[in-house]
């Protein structure tokens, strides 16, 4: 029986890859490189140590240990002054009516993100009341696929994890998910996110029934 949803949420509940984009591309164009649409969509579900790393690479740029901490700060500075100025308007189609349809019908939820800043957007939002927890990047140590983010969302919730389903639209999201033995929506393309159970356009297009449809699948 589903008990309870996990939600990722850049690209599930909010759209906030376009201001990392526009916080890398910032970093990039000082460090006197490009950055393209095409490498941020790379970076989704990535965490921020890791998209800095795969930046530089891209570039051709090294950095020291120390030098990496300044310019991953300089830029979470940019994004996290971009997240304070968002508008419940930028809550995706569907994500919060979906979120108070199934808690009313009595399943618990929580957030799954890599994100360290999902706090402030939820906040920001107006959103954190709909989660009975929030797990994100300041609590695990392993980035997706290893699924260490929804078992602790399943732990915190004290459901089993068969009796889960995560909402993701990265594929490492999706394999995460799979890895923690929960069932899991796709938000995107059926043809990238094959992996999962079911894929839709967005949380617009989910209904209890379908969800509950999940378990017997
Ligand atoms: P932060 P998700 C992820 O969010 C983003 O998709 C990814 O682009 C970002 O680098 C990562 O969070 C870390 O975010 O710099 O705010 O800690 O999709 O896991 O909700
Ligand atoms: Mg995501």
């Amino acid at each position: 029986m589903i008990k309870a949803c996990i939600f990722d949420l850049d690209g599930v509940i909010v759209d906030t890859a376009v201001y990392h984009y526009r916080a890398w591309k910032q970093l990039a164009h000082e460090l006197g490189f490009g950055f393209t649409e095409q490498q941020n969509e790379q970076l989704k579900g990535v965490s921020r140590v890791r998209s800095l790393e795969l930046i530089l690479g891209w570039g051709g740029v090294t950095k020291s240990p120390a030098e990496q901490t300044e310019l991953a700060t300089r830029k979470n500075q940019w994004y996290v002054d971009m997240i304070n100025r968002m508008e419940p308007s930028e809550i995706l189609p569907g994500a919060q009516e979906f979120l108070k349809i199934i808690r009313q019908a009595g399943i618990k939820t929580a957030l799954g993100s890599a994100s360290k800043n999902s706090s402030i957007i939820l906040e920001r939002l107006g959103l954190l009341p709909l989660f009975d927890a929030v797990v994100d990047g300041n609590h695990v140590t392993a980035s997706k696929p290893d699924p260490e983010v929804f078992l602790k969302g399943a732990e915190a919730l004290q459901v089993n994890p068969a009796d889960c389903v995560v909402f993701e639209d990265a594929i490492a999201g999706v394999q995460a998910a799979k890895a923690g033995n929960m069932k899991v929506v796709g938000i995107g393309s059926p043809e990238v996110l094959s992996e999962a159970d079911l894929v839709i356009r967005g949380l617009h297009e989910m209904t209890l029934a379908q969800l509950q449809a999940l378990d017997t699948g």
